[in-house]
C-alpha cells in the first residue's frame, strides 16, 4: 500500500479521498489554486501544494505543475477524483511515465471508452446489448439512410465523439431524415471536429440506470449493482438512488453480467461504470462507459458497506479485490441529491457569494454530507458551484425518501442562492415518493418543481420582529455593562413614549412589498400587529442563532441570520430573506459595534465583505464578528471607503480594537 498519494483534484470528492486516505493510514498530499489557498481540502491533507492561477486552466488541469507537486513531495501514487484530468488518457500516461501509479484504469481502457462508436463496437463484440441502430464508419449517406429504414422511426442520430447529450438529434419520420443528418452532421463537426455519427432506435421513456464495477489487476472483476439516475436536467444528474426502484433480481443479475463482461472486454482495472438505458419493457442498452470513480458513488457505498475509495487504493497497489461477487450483497436504500449554489428561478444560473451561515443537517447513520466548504468560504465562479452531497440511507425506498426530506428542510444556506427548495420539491412530489423515473421527469413535472416565491406568513413576520426585538434588548443589556451611565435612559428597549403604549413599529420590505409590523411592549412578551391581525409573542435567542419563540401559544424554532439590515428567517425548511429599514436598528447596530468600527467586545472575525479601497453606503455590511455565540454585523457609519481592513476573516480581536480604516466622503 501506498505511504503517500497526491490528490489532484479540490472541492467535496478531494475531502472525500482525504478521508479514506487517512483511515487507511496513508499520508495524503494536496493541491491548490489561488482561490483555494483556503480550501477545506488543503486544511485537511497533511500536505499542500500551490498549483498555479484560479482558473482551472492555470491549475487543476495542468498535467505538468500536478506532477511537479507530487514529484516534489514524494507521493508514490495520483488519485485524479472525477472531473479535471480523470478520464485523461494522456495525464494517466504522464504519471507513469513520471514513476507514478495512477489511481485508475488503464490508459489503453481510458482510449477505448473515449469514442462511443468504438466503444459500442467492443461492447457488441462482448455480448452487450446494444440500442438497435447503427454505428459503422461508412458514414455514406445511402447506407445511413438504409439503416434509418431498417431501424424505423421515431429515431436517434447521435455525434460518435459526442457525449452528455451534445449533438443529439430526434427524426420523426423518414422525410425529416436527409435535413436532420444533414444538421447534426454540421454541428457535430462544429463541436467535436468529427462529424461520425451514429443512428439508434429512440426510446421515448427510457431510465438512466448505471451498474458500478471493478475489477483488480488478478482478472477478477464484479458488480457493485445499480443506481437509477434517470432525474437529470440538461443531462446534469440532480438524484441518484440505488438500488433503482422496481429492478427485479433476474434484470439486476442480467445487467450486472452485462457490466462486468464490458469490463472484462477491455482489460479494465479501477473502478468503472456502465451506464444504461432501461426501457419500459425491461430490456436494456449500453449507452457508454465512464473510466472515472462517479460523484454518485456513496449511493452505492451507503447500500453496501463498502469504501469505494479504499478498495481505488488497494487495487491500485496491486491487492486483489475486497470482497467476491457473492460476499456483496444490497442493503436498504439510498438516495443521493446535490446541493448546489445555483438560482433555479434563473435558470441554475451559478449563485457567487459567501456562505455567510451554512448548517447542514446533523450526520449520522442516515445522513451523509459530503462537502468541500466550511461558513465563510465563497462560492468561486471558477469551479463547479456544488456545495456539498447529501446522502441518505433507511432500510427501505419509502423511508429513505423521508429521511432525504427531513435533510433537506434541515439544511441551511445563508449568503448565496440555492437549489435546495427545487430539490425538496422533487423529494416531496407524489411521481417522486411513487418512483415513477424516468430521463423526462423535470420537463414533465416542470410545473410542481419551480414554486413561486412565497409571501412572509404572519408567523415568518412574527419571528423576524421578535429577533430584532430580543437582539435590541440584548445589546442594550449589554451596552448598561459598557462604562455608559448605566440608567441613560437611551439604554431602555421598553419603547416608552410619553402618553401612549410602549410600542415601535418595525419596516421589512421583502422584494417590492413593504410590511409594518408594530410591536407593543408588554410586561414578559410583545403584542403585535401583524397583517393577520394580533398576535402575543415571547421568546429567546439561545445564542447559535436560534430563536425559541412562543406564537400566540404555539411553539416554534426557527433560525435568524442577520447580515447588516438583512434579515434572513429560516423556519419549518423554507428560507425568507427580508430586509430592515429600521434607523433605529442601524443605530443600534453602530452603537453596537462602538460606531468607530471597533471591536464592541472580544471576539472573532466571522466574515470580511469588503476589499481595502472599497466604495461602501452608509449601513453595508462590512465585518462579522462572533461573539458570545453571537454576531454582531459592523456597518459603514456613511457613505465612503474602506481604506484599510486590519483583520482577515478567523481573526481574534480584543475589545476596543480598530477593525478597519474608514474615510467619509464629504456630505455623509
Ligand atoms: C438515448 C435516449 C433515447 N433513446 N438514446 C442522453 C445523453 C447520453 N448519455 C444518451 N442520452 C440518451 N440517449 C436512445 N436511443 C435518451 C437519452 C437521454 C438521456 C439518457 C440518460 C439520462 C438522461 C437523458 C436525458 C435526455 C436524453
Amino acid at each position: 500500500m501506498f505511504d503517500k498519494i497526491l490528490i489532484a483534484n479540490r472541492g467535496e470528492i478531494a475531502c472525500r479521498i482525504i478521508r479514506s486516505a487517512r483511515r487507511l493510514g496513508i499520508g495524503t498530499v494536496a493541491v491548490y489554486s489561488d482561490a483555494d489557498a483556503n480550501a477545506r481540502h488543503v486544511a485537511l491533507a497533511d500536505e499542500a501544494w500551490h498549483i498555479g492561477g484560479a482558473p482551472a486552466l492555470e491549475s487543476y488541469l495542468r498535467p505538468e505543475r500536478i506532477l511537479e507537486a507530487a514529484r516534489e513531495s514524494g507521493a508514490r501514487a495520483v488519485h485524479p477524483g472525477y472531473g479535471f484530468m480523470a478520464e485523461n488518457a494522456g495525464f494517466a500516461a504522464g504519471c507513469a511515465e513520471a514513476g507514478l501509479c495512477f489511481i485508475g484504469p488503464p490508459v489503453a481502457a481510458i482510449e477505448a471508452m473515449g469514442s462511443k462508436s468504438a466503444a459500442k463496437k467492443i461492447m457488441e463484440e462482448a455480448g452487450v446489448p446494444l440500442v438497435p441502430g447503427y454505428h459503422g464508419q461508412d458514414q455514406q449517406i445511402g447506407i445511413l439512410q438504409q439503416a434509418a429504414g431498417r431501424i424505423g422511426y421515431p429515431l436517434l442520430i447521435k455525434a460518435s465523439a459526442g457525449g452528455g447529450g451534445k449533438g443529439m438529434r430526434v427524426v420523426n419520420g423518414a422525410a425529416e431524415f436527409d435535413d436532420a443528418l444533414a444538421s447534426a452532421r454540421r454541428e457535430a463537426k462544429a463541436a467535436f471536429g468529427d462529424d461520425q455519427v451514429l443512428l439508434e432506435r429512440y426510446l421515448t421513456r427510457p431510465r438512466h440506470v448505471e451498474i458500478q464495477v471493478f475489477a483488480d489487476s488478478r482478472g477478477n472483476a464484479v458488480h457493485l449493482f445499480e443506481r437509477d439516475c434517470s432525474i437529470q436536467r440538461r443531462h446534469q444528474k440532480v438524484v441518484e438512488e440505488a438500488p433503482a426502484p422496481g429492478m427485479t433480481q433476474q434484470l439486476r443479475a442480467q445487467m450486472g453480467e452485462a457490466a462486468v463482461a464490458a469490463a472484462k472486454a477491455i482489460g479494465y482495472e479501477g473502478a468503472g461504470t456502465v451506464e444504461f438505458l432501461l426501457d419500459e419493457d425491461g430490456s436494456f442498452y449500453f449507452m457508454e462507459m465512464n473510466t472515472r470513480l462517479q460523484v454518485e458513488h456513496p449511493v452505492t457505498e451507503m447500500i453496501t458497506g463498502q469504501d469505494l475509495v479504499e478498495w481505488q487504493l488497494r487495487v491500485a497497489a496491486g491487492e486483489v479485490l475486497p470482497k467476491s461477487q457473492q460476499e456483496l450483497e444490497i442493503g436498504g436504500h439510498a438516495i443521493e441529491v446535490r446541493v448546489y449554489a445555483e438560482d433555479p428561478d434563473r435558470d441554475f444560473l451559478p449563485s457567487i457569494g459567501t456562505l455567510e451561515h451554512l448548517r447542514p443537517p446533523a450526520e449520522n447513520a442516515h445522513v451523509r454530507i459530503d462537502t468541500g466548504v466550511c461558513q465563510g468560504d465563497a462560492v468561486s465562479i471558477h469551479y463547479d458551484p456544488m456545495i456539498a452531497k447529501l446522502i441518505v440511507w433507511d432500510q427501505d425506498r419509502t423511508s429513505a425518501v423521508r429521511r432525504l426530506q427531513q435533510a433537506l428542510a434541515d439544511y441551511q444556506v445563508v449568503g448565496v442562492t440555492t437549489n435546495l427548495r427545487f430539490l425538496a420539491s422533487v423529494a416531496k412530489h407524489p411521481a417522486f415518493v411513487a418512483a415513477e423515473l424516468d430521463t423526462g421527469f423535470i420537463e414533465r413535472h416542470r410545473g410542481d418543481l419551480f414554486p413561486a416565491a412565497e409571501p412572509a406568513s404572519d408567523d415568518v413576520l412574527a419571528l423576524a420582529a421578535l429577533d430584532v426585538l430580543l437582539r435590541r434588548s440584548h445589546e442594550a443589556d449589554r451596552g448598561a455593562t459598557l462604562p455608559l451611565d448605566p440608567c441613560s435612559p437611551w439604554l431602555l428597549t421598553d419603547g416608552w413614549r410619553l402618553n401612549s403604549d410602549n410600542h415601535h413599529t418595525l419596516t421589512f420590505h421583502q422584494g417590492e412589498t413593504t410590511i409594518e409590523v408594530v410591536a407593543h411592549y408588554r410586561s414578559e412578551c410583545y403584542l403585535l400587529e401583524l397583517p393577520g391581525g394580533p398576535l402575543q409573542v415571547c421568546g429567546e435567542l439561545d445564542g447559535q442563532g436560534d430563536l425559541l419563540a412562543n406564537l400566540g401559544g404555539r411553539r416554534a424554532r426557527a433560525t435568524a441570520v442577520r447580515r447588516g439590515n438583512e434579515l434572513t428567517i429560516l423556519f419549518q425548511g423554507r428560507s425568507h430573506c427580508l430586509q430592515l429599514d429600521d434607523p433605529y436598528l442601524l443605530t443600534d447596530e453602530q452603537e453596537g459595534t462602538g460606531g468607530s468600527l471597533t471591536a464592541p467586545m472580544p471576539g472573532k472575525v466571522i466574515s470580511v465583505m469588503v476589499e481595502a479601497g472599497a466604495e461602501v453606503k452608509q449601513g453595508s455590511p462590512l465585518m462579522i464578528l462572533e461573539a458570545m455565540k453571537m454576531e454582531h454585523t459592523i456597518t459603514a457609519p456613511g457613505d465612503g471607503r474602506v481604506t484599510a481592513l486590519h483583520f482577515e476573516a478567523g481573526a481574534l480581536v480584543n475589545e476596543g480594537e480598530e477593525l478597519l480604516a474608514f474615510e467619509a466622503v464629504e456630505g455623509s
